[in-house]
Protein backbone atom coordinates (compact mmCIF):
# COMPACT_ATOMS: atom_id res chain seq x y z
CA UNK A 1 0.00 0.00 0.00
CA UNK A 2 1.30 3.34 -0.87
CA UNK A 3 2.15 6.05 2.28
CA UNK A 4 -0.94 7.41 3.09
CA UNK A 5 0.71 10.90 3.51
CA UNK A 6 1.20 10.18 -0.04
CA UNK A 7 -2.55 9.46 -1.31
CA UNK A 8 -3.19 12.31 0.69
CA UNK A 9 -0.91 14.68 -1.51
CA UNK A 10 -2.83 13.25 -4.92
CA UNK A 11 -5.95 15.27 -3.56
CA UNK A 12 -4.39 18.08 -1.87
CA UNK A 13 -0.91 19.30 -1.51
CA UNK A 14 0.67 20.65 1.77
CA UNK A 15 4.22 20.35 4.15
CA UNK A 16 2.88 18.98 6.62
CA UNK A 17 0.50 15.66 6.72
CA UNK A 18 -0.67 14.27 9.86
CA UNK A 19 -2.58 10.70 9.34
CA UNK A 20 -4.52 8.89 12.36
CA UNK A 21 -7.03 6.30 12.67
CA UNK A 22 -10.58 7.25 13.30
CA UNK A 23 -14.31 5.62 13.38
CA UNK A 24 -15.04 1.76 13.76
CA UNK A 25 -17.12 1.40 10.54
CA UNK A 26 -17.65 -2.61 9.86
CA UNK A 27 -15.95 -2.00 5.86
CA UNK A 28 -14.16 1.27 5.05
CA UNK A 29 -10.98 2.37 6.69
CA UNK A 30 -11.09 5.73 8.03
CA UNK A 31 -8.37 8.25 8.77
CA UNK A 32 -8.30 11.76 9.74
CA UNK A 33 -6.10 13.83 8.02
CA UNK A 34 -4.61 17.27 8.65
CA UNK A 35 -2.48 18.98 5.97
CA UNK A 36 -1.00 22.44 7.23
CA UNK A 37 -3.72 23.02 9.85
CA UNK A 38 -7.02 22.14 7.51
CA UNK A 39 -8.61 18.61 8.75
CA UNK A 40 -10.19 16.22 6.35
CA UNK A 41 -11.15 12.60 6.34
CA UNK A 42 -9.21 9.53 4.16
CA UNK A 43 -11.03 6.53 3.91
CA UNK A 44 -10.10 3.33 1.53
CA UNK A 45 -12.90 2.35 0.05
CA UNK A 46 -13.74 -1.89 0.38
CA UNK A 47 -12.88 -2.33 -3.13
CA UNK A 48 -14.31 -6.18 -3.04
CA UNK A 49 -17.85 -4.48 -1.58
CA UNK A 50 -18.35 -1.91 -3.75
CA UNK A 51 -17.49 -2.77 -6.70
CA UNK A 52 -17.59 -0.03 -9.51
CA UNK A 53 -16.05 3.19 -7.66
CA UNK A 54 -16.49 5.88 -10.52
CA UNK A 55 -20.60 5.38 -9.65
CA UNK A 56 -20.29 4.90 -6.13
CA UNK A 57 -18.13 8.17 -5.83
CA UNK A 58 -20.58 10.10 -8.58
CA UNK A 59 -24.06 8.79 -6.22
CA UNK A 60 -21.89 10.71 -3.49
CA UNK A 61 -21.36 13.98 -5.81
CA UNK A 62 -25.27 13.81 -6.99
CA UNK A 63 -26.43 13.39 -3.56
CA UNK A 64 -24.20 16.24 -1.30
CA UNK A 65 -24.67 18.39 -4.08
CA UNK A 66 -28.71 18.45 -4.24
CA UNK A 67 -28.56 18.52 -0.17
CA UNK A 68 -26.04 21.48 -0.41
CA UNK A 69 -28.20 23.65 -2.81
CA UNK A 70 -31.57 23.01 -0.96
CA UNK A 71 -29.66 23.79 2.14
CA UNK A 72 -28.24 26.98 0.58
CA UNK A 73 -31.84 27.97 -0.54
CA UNK A 74 -33.08 27.81 2.69
CA UNK A 75 -30.49 30.01 3.69
CA UNK A 76 -29.32 27.41 6.62
CA UNK A 77 -26.33 28.41 8.71
CA UNK A 78 -22.95 26.40 8.26
CA UNK A 79 -23.81 24.26 5.65
CA UNK A 80 -20.24 22.93 5.60
CA UNK A 81 -21.09 21.04 7.92
CA UNK A 82 -24.18 20.35 7.08
CA UNK A 83 -23.70 18.10 4.34
CA UNK A 84 -20.54 16.01 3.15
CA UNK A 85 -17.88 17.48 0.97
CA UNK A 86 -16.20 15.61 -1.53
CA UNK A 87 -12.64 16.50 -2.41
CA UNK A 88 -11.36 15.93 -6.04
CA UNK A 89 -8.03 14.85 -6.79
CA UNK A 90 -5.23 16.72 -8.69
CA UNK A 91 -6.13 14.65 -11.73
CA UNK A 92 -9.94 15.35 -11.52
CA UNK A 93 -11.58 12.26 -10.63
CA UNK A 94 -13.49 11.77 -6.90
CA UNK A 95 -11.40 9.03 -6.23
CA UNK A 96 -7.53 7.86 -6.29
CA UNK A 97 -6.57 4.59 -7.32
CA UNK A 98 -2.99 3.64 -5.68
CA UNK A 99 -0.33 1.25 -7.00
CA UNK A 100 -2.01 -1.63 -5.20
CA UNK A 101 -5.20 -0.95 -6.41
CA UNK A 102 -6.96 0.10 -3.40
CA UNK A 103 -9.34 3.18 -4.20
CA UNK A 104 -9.28 6.31 -1.70
CA UNK A 105 -11.34 9.58 -1.18
CA UNK A 106 -10.86 12.55 0.66
CA UNK A 107 -13.82 14.73 2.47
CA UNK A 108 -13.96 17.48 4.49
CA UNK A 109 -13.92 16.73 8.00
CA UNK A 110 -16.97 18.42 9.99
CA UNK A 111 -15.51 19.93 13.15
CA UNK A 112 -16.94 20.24 16.72
CA UNK A 113 -18.90 16.72 15.90
CA UNK A 114 -19.50 13.45 17.77
CA UNK A 115 -21.64 11.08 17.04
CA UNK A 116 -22.91 7.85 19.21
CA UNK A 117 -24.11 4.20 19.64
CA UNK A 118 -26.53 5.11 22.31
CA UNK A 119 -28.72 8.04 22.37
CA UNK A 120 -31.55 9.01 24.09
CA UNK A 121 -35.26 9.80 23.36
CA UNK A 122 -34.76 13.37 23.26
CA UNK A 123 -31.62 12.73 20.68
CA UNK A 124 -33.92 9.64 19.10
CA UNK A 125 -36.65 12.49 17.97
CA UNK A 126 -33.83 14.82 16.67
CA UNK A 127 -32.45 11.79 15.03
CA UNK A 128 -35.63 10.79 13.00
CA UNK A 129 -36.42 14.41 11.67
CA UNK A 130 -33.37 14.38 10.27
CA UNK A 131 -33.64 11.14 8.70
CA UNK A 132 -36.95 12.31 7.50
CA UNK A 133 -35.67 15.42 5.96
CA UNK A 134 -32.79 13.63 4.53
CA UNK A 135 -35.26 11.53 2.21
CA UNK A 136 -37.53 14.38 2.22
CA UNK A 137 -34.98 16.07 0.05
CA UNK A 138 -33.59 13.88 -2.11
CA UNK A 139 -37.36 13.09 -3.25
CA UNK A 140 -36.84 15.34 -6.31
CA UNK A 141 -33.39 14.36 -7.00
CA UNK A 142 -32.59 14.93 -10.86
CA UNK A 143 -30.87 12.29 -13.07
CA UNK A 144 -33.33 9.49 -12.44
CA UNK A 145 -32.44 6.97 -10.29
CA UNK A 146 -29.09 6.32 -7.98
CA UNK A 147 -26.80 3.62 -9.49
CA UNK A 148 -27.32 0.20 -7.47
CA UNK A 149 -23.96 0.60 -5.40
CA UNK A 150 -24.48 -2.67 -3.97
CA UNK A 151 -27.17 -4.68 -6.12
CA UNK A 152 -30.14 -6.21 -4.13
CA UNK A 153 -28.71 -4.17 -1.08
CA UNK A 154 -31.89 -4.87 1.44
CA UNK A 155 -33.80 -7.27 -0.52
CA UNK A 156 -34.25 -10.13 1.88
CA UNK A 157 -35.15 -12.63 -0.61
CA UNK A 158 -31.78 -12.22 -1.96
CA UNK A 159 -30.29 -11.96 1.31
CA UNK A 160 -31.83 -15.29 1.72
CA UNK A 161 -30.31 -17.00 -1.19
CA UNK A 162 -27.27 -15.88 -0.27
CA UNK A 163 -28.11 -17.59 3.23
CA UNK A 164 -29.17 -21.13 1.65
CA UNK A 165 -26.08 -21.20 -0.41
CA UNK A 166 -23.79 -20.89 2.68
CA UNK A 167 -25.53 -23.38 4.38
CA UNK A 168 -26.18 -25.84 1.75
CA UNK A 169 -21.79 -24.94 1.18
CA UNK A 170 -20.91 -24.92 4.83
CA UNK A 171 -17.98 -23.65 4.06
CA UNK A 172 -15.70 -23.28 7.04
CA UNK A 173 -17.75 -26.56 8.89
CA UNK A 174 -19.59 -24.39 11.43
CA UNK A 175 -23.21 -25.09 10.49
CA UNK A 176 -23.98 -27.74 13.35
CA UNK A 177 -22.77 -25.09 15.97
CA UNK A 178 -25.36 -22.56 14.28
CA UNK A 179 -28.49 -25.23 13.98
CA UNK A 180 -31.16 -23.94 15.90
CA UNK A 181 -30.42 -20.21 14.34
CA UNK A 182 -31.23 -21.45 11.14
CA UNK A 183 -34.53 -23.06 12.47
CA UNK A 184 -35.46 -19.58 13.95
CA UNK A 185 -34.83 -18.01 10.67
CA UNK A 186 -36.60 -20.32 8.42
CA UNK A 187 -39.85 -19.84 10.78
CA UNK A 188 -40.19 -15.99 9.75
CA UNK A 189 -38.77 -16.28 5.74
CA UNK A 190 -42.49 -15.42 4.61
CA UNK A 191 -43.09 -12.72 6.89
CA UNK A 192 -39.72 -11.13 5.81
CA UNK A 193 -39.81 -11.02 2.36
CA UNK A 194 -43.03 -9.29 2.57
CA UNK A 195 -42.39 -6.29 1.68
CA UNK A 196 -40.19 -7.62 -1.52
CA UNK A 197 -44.30 -8.90 -2.18
CA UNK A 198 -45.35 -5.90 -1.63
CA UNK A 199 -43.07 -3.91 -4.29
CA UNK A 200 -43.72 -6.82 -6.83
CA UNK A 201 -47.64 -6.07 -6.39
CA UNK A 202 -46.94 -2.02 -6.92
CA UNK A 203 -47.67 -1.63 -3.90
CA UNK A 204 -44.71 -0.58 -2.09
CA UNK A 205 -42.24 2.31 -4.10
CA UNK A 206 -38.69 2.58 -3.86
CA UNK A 207 -37.44 6.45 -3.07
CA UNK A 208 -33.78 7.45 -2.59
CA UNK A 209 -33.29 5.66 0.78
CA UNK A 210 -29.72 6.40 3.15
CA UNK A 211 -29.68 2.16 3.38
CA UNK A 212 -27.13 2.58 6.49
CA UNK A 213 -28.91 4.42 9.02
CA UNK A 214 -26.96 3.05 11.71
CA UNK A 215 -27.41 5.61 14.96
CA UNK A 216 -23.61 5.98 14.13
CA UNK A 217 -24.44 7.39 10.93
CA UNK A 218 -25.36 10.92 12.13
CA UNK A 219 -23.35 13.28 13.10
CA UNK A 220 -24.45 15.64 16.07
CA UNK A 221 -22.69 18.79 17.30
CA UNK A 222 -20.13 18.80 20.04
CA UNK A 223 -22.37 19.43 22.49
CA UNK A 224 -24.89 16.29 21.41
CA UNK A 225 -28.02 18.38 21.35
CA UNK A 226 -28.34 19.07 17.99
CA UNK A 227 -28.14 16.82 14.58
CA UNK A 228 -25.74 18.20 12.46
CA UNK A 229 -25.24 16.42 9.00
CA UNK A 230 -26.21 12.42 7.51
CA UNK A 231 -22.68 10.79 6.92
CA UNK A 232 -21.58 6.95 5.35
CA UNK A 233 -23.43 7.57 2.04
CA UNK A 234 -22.23 4.90 -0.01
CA UNK A 235 -24.94 3.08 0.09
CA UNK A 236 -27.64 5.85 -0.86
CA UNK A 237 -29.78 4.67 -3.38
CA UNK A 238 -33.16 3.39 -4.04
CA UNK A 239 -34.91 1.19 -1.29
CA UNK A 240 -37.75 0.85 0.77
CA UNK A 241 -38.96 3.86 3.35
CA UNK A 242 -39.46 0.60 5.95
CA UNK A 243 -35.77 -0.42 5.34
CA UNK A 244 -33.64 3.23 6.61
CA UNK A 245 -36.65 3.41 10.04
CA UNK A 246 -35.90 0.05 10.12
CA UNK A 247 -32.00 0.32 10.78
CA UNK A 248 -32.48 3.17 12.92
CA UNK A 249 -34.60 0.87 15.33
CA UNK A 250 -32.04 -1.34 15.42
CA UNK A 251 -28.92 0.41 16.29
CA UNK A 252 -30.52 3.24 18.11
CA UNK A 253 -33.47 1.62 19.76
CA UNK A 254 -31.42 -1.25 21.07
CA UNK A 255 -30.74 -1.45 24.93
CA UNK A 256 -27.71 -3.18 24.56
CA UNK A 257 -24.53 -3.25 21.76
CA UNK A 258 -25.08 -4.81 18.64
CA UNK A 259 -22.89 -7.43 19.34
CA UNK A 260 -23.32 -7.69 23.17
CA UNK A 261 -22.23 -10.99 24.84
CA UNK A 262 -24.62 -10.80 27.31
CA UNK A 263 -27.76 -11.17 25.38
CA UNK A 264 -29.54 -9.68 28.87
CA UNK A 265 -28.80 -6.27 27.74
CA UNK A 266 -30.16 -6.93 24.52
CA UNK A 267 -33.96 -5.47 24.09
CA UNK A 268 -35.98 -3.33 22.01
CA UNK A 269 -36.05 0.31 23.75
CA UNK A 270 -40.11 1.59 23.43
CA UNK A 271 -39.29 5.03 24.44
CA UNK A 272 -36.36 5.74 21.47
CA UNK A 273 -38.76 3.66 19.50
CA UNK A 274 -41.80 5.81 19.83
CA UNK A 275 -39.60 9.43 20.17
CA UNK A 276 -37.75 8.16 16.73
CA UNK A 277 -41.32 7.44 15.18
CA UNK A 278 -42.98 11.46 16.45
CA UNK A 279 -39.49 12.75 14.97
CA UNK A 280 -39.39 10.99 11.55
CA UNK A 281 -43.28 11.34 11.18
CA UNK A 282 -42.61 14.67 11.47
CA UNK A 283 -40.56 15.74 8.53
CA UNK A 284 -41.93 12.60 6.15
CA UNK A 285 -45.69 12.09 6.94
CA UNK A 286 -46.12 14.40 3.52
CA UNK A 287 -44.53 11.92 1.64
CA UNK A 288 -45.13 8.69 2.73
CA UNK A 289 -48.69 6.15 1.29
CA UNK A 290 -50.76 4.64 3.77
CA UNK A 291 -48.76 1.20 3.32
CA UNK A 292 -45.35 2.36 3.51
CA UNK A 293 -46.66 3.78 6.99
CA UNK A 294 -48.13 0.45 8.23
CA UNK A 295 -44.57 -1.11 7.46
CA UNK A 296 -42.40 0.88 9.58
CA UNK A 297 -42.64 -1.12 12.40
CA UNK A 298 -42.43 -4.21 10.55
CA UNK A 299 -39.08 -2.58 8.50
CA UNK A 300 -37.69 -2.59 12.87
CA UNK A 301 -38.13 -6.24 12.84
CA UNK A 302 -37.22 -6.87 9.20
CA UNK A 303 -33.86 -4.66 9.35
CA UNK A 304 -32.75 -6.63 12.35
CA UNK A 305 -34.11 -10.20 10.69
CA UNK A 306 -31.79 -9.30 7.76
CA UNK A 307 -28.47 -8.25 10.24
CA UNK A 308 -29.38 -11.40 11.75
CA UNK A 309 -28.91 -13.51 8.41
CA UNK A 310 -26.04 -11.50 6.98
CA UNK A 311 -24.06 -11.78 10.02
CA UNK A 312 -24.82 -15.26 10.19
CA UNK A 313 -23.94 -15.71 6.49
CA UNK A 314 -20.65 -14.50 7.12
CA UNK A 315 -19.85 -16.73 9.87
CA UNK A 316 -21.03 -19.59 7.95
CA UNK A 317 -18.60 -18.53 5.57
CA UNK A 318 -15.62 -18.27 7.12
CA UNK A 319 -15.73 -14.53 8.25
CA UNK A 320 -15.18 -12.59 4.35
CA UNK A 321 -17.34 -9.76 4.80
CA UNK A 322 -17.15 -7.86 7.97
CA UNK A 323 -14.74 -6.82 9.82
CA UNK A 324 -14.16 -9.19 13.18
CA UNK A 325 -12.10 -8.56 15.98
CA UNK A 326 -12.50 -12.24 17.28
CA UNK A 327 -13.59 -15.84 15.74
CA UNK A 328 -17.06 -15.83 17.37
CA UNK A 329 -17.79 -12.39 16.56
CA UNK A 330 -19.69 -13.12 13.34
CA UNK A 331 -21.61 -15.14 15.41
CA UNK A 332 -21.88 -13.30 18.51
CA UNK A 333 -23.56 -10.45 16.53
CA UNK A 334 -26.18 -12.72 14.85
CA UNK A 335 -27.07 -14.01 18.25
CA UNK A 336 -27.47 -10.52 19.97
CA UNK A 337 -29.49 -9.49 16.73
CA UNK A 338 -31.46 -12.21 16.78
CA UNK A 339 -32.82 -11.54 20.71
CA UNK A 340 -33.38 -8.16 19.73
CA UNK A 341 -35.69 -9.34 17.00
CA UNK A 342 -37.41 -11.23 19.58
CA UNK A 343 -37.96 -8.78 22.07
CA UNK A 344 -39.26 -7.04 19.04
CA UNK A 345 -41.72 -9.52 18.25
CA UNK A 346 -42.77 -9.63 22.37
CA UNK A 347 -43.37 -5.95 21.90
CA UNK A 348 -45.16 -5.70 18.56
CA UNK A 349 -48.46 -5.01 19.28
CA UNK A 350 -47.26 -1.92 21.13
CA UNK A 351 -44.96 -0.86 18.38
CA UNK A 352 -47.42 -0.28 15.78
CA UNK A 353 -49.79 1.37 18.12
CA UNK A 354 -46.64 3.73 18.83
CA UNK A 355 -46.86 4.55 14.92
CA UNK A 356 -50.70 4.64 14.95
CA UNK A 357 -50.34 7.27 17.69
CA UNK A 358 -47.52 9.07 16.05
CA UNK A 359 -49.51 9.66 12.44
CA UNK A 360 -52.20 11.08 14.32
CA UNK A 361 -49.99 13.51 15.98
CA UNK A 362 -47.92 14.54 12.67
CA UNK A 363 -51.38 15.16 10.97
CA UNK A 364 -52.84 17.52 13.46
C1 LIG B 1 -22.00 -2.09 7.70
O1 LIG B 1 -20.16 0.58 7.19
P1 LIG B 1 -20.96 0.30 8.40
O2 LIG B 1 -20.20 -0.36 9.49
O3 LIG B 1 -21.73 1.52 8.87
C2 LIG B 1 -22.89 -2.54 6.55
C3 LIG B 1 -24.35 -2.31 6.89
C4 LIG B 1 -24.68 -3.10 8.11
C5 LIG B 1 -23.74 -2.71 9.24
C6 LIG B 1 -23.95 -3.59 10.45
C7 LIG B 1 -21.90 -1.78 3.02
O4 LIG B 1 -22.14 -0.72 7.92
O5 LIG B 1 -25.17 -2.72 5.83
O6 LIG B 1 -25.99 -2.87 8.49
O7 LIG B 1 -22.36 -2.81 8.87
N1 LIG B 1 -22.52 -1.87 5.31
C8 LIG B 1 -22.34 -2.57 4.18
O8 LIG B 1 -23.52 -2.93 11.56
O9 LIG B 1 -22.51 -3.78 4.11
MG1 LIG C 1 -20.81 3.72 9.24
Amino acid sequence: MEKLGKIVGKFVSGDKIQVSPLGAGHINDSYKVSVDGKEYVLQRINHSIFKNIPELQNNILRVTSHIRKKLLKKGVQDVERRVLNLIAAQDGLLYHEDESGNYWRLMDFIKNSTSFDKINPELAGKAGEAFGEFQNMLADLHGGPLYETIPNFHNMESRLDTFWDAVRQNRAGRFFEVYDLVQEIEKRVDEMCLPEKLHREGRLPKRTNHCDTKVNNLLFNAEGTEVLCVVDLDTVMPGYVLSDFGDFIRTGANTGAEDDTNLDNVSIDLRIFEAYTNGYLTTAKDFLTGTEIDNLALGAKLLTYMQTVRFLTDYLDGDIYYKIKSTKHNLERSLAQFKLLQSMEENYAEMQTIVDIAVNNANK
